[in-house]
């Protein structure tokens, strides 16, 4: 889903900052743990985890940047899809806002400690800085938020990469 932007402000600056990712398996080798299973989606022809458009404020003032992600619905291996996680390198919360499906924000903090948010439609999770956020479809169906965050956070994909990050299995093999 894209995001429709219905906006009272002058759209020049605002607009000048949109981006739109997507992730597909074959890159994101690092993140998932079970290689085997990352080969043979590839193999078949790779596929789509998710995708994100980002909203980053570039006007005068203190303006806010939001964005809008979907994640799709599936496994790698045991492991739900999910996005590659990051933490924000400058002080700066952020909020997410689930709009569909089913899943779970896992938030980690630097000192390790964890905590596992449910996401459902009508939920909104608020994420103090110096907390770490991926997000996890465990429904099958594609799930769909929005994020609100403070302009200028660097967002850290490396130490995610580096150190790990908790994700979520299936029960079921
Ligand atoms: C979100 C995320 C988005 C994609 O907008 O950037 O869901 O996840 P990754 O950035 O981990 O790939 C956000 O948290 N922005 O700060
Ligand atoms: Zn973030």
């Amino acid at each position: 889903m894209a995001p429709t932007i219905a906006s009272l402000v002058t759209p020049g600056p605002i607009l000048d900052g949109v981006g739109h990712s997507i992730r597909h398996v074959s890159e994101m080798r690092d993140y998932f743990a079970d290689s085997a299973s990352v080969d043979a989606i590839v193999g078949a022809g790779d596929r789509e985890v998710y995708a994100f458009w980002e909203i980053e404020y570039q006007g005068l003032g203190n303006g806010l940047s939001y964005g809008m992600t979907t994640v799709q619905p599936g496994k790698v291996g045991r492991e739900f899809h999910m996005t590659k996680g990051h933490y924000h390198t400058t002080e700066g919360d952020e909020i997410y806002i689930c709009l569909e499906g089913q899943g779970v924000v896992i938030l980690r903090n630097r000192a390790g400690d964890v905590k596992e948010c449910e996401m459902r439609p009508g939920l909104l999770i608020y994420i103090d800085a110096g907390w770490g956020h991926r997000t996890v479809n465990t429904g099958t169906t594609p799930l769909v938020f929005v994020s609100v965050w403070a302009p200028g956070i660097e967002h850290d994909y490396e130490t995610v990469r580096r150190e790990g990050y908790p994700s979520i299995l299936d029960a079921e093999e």
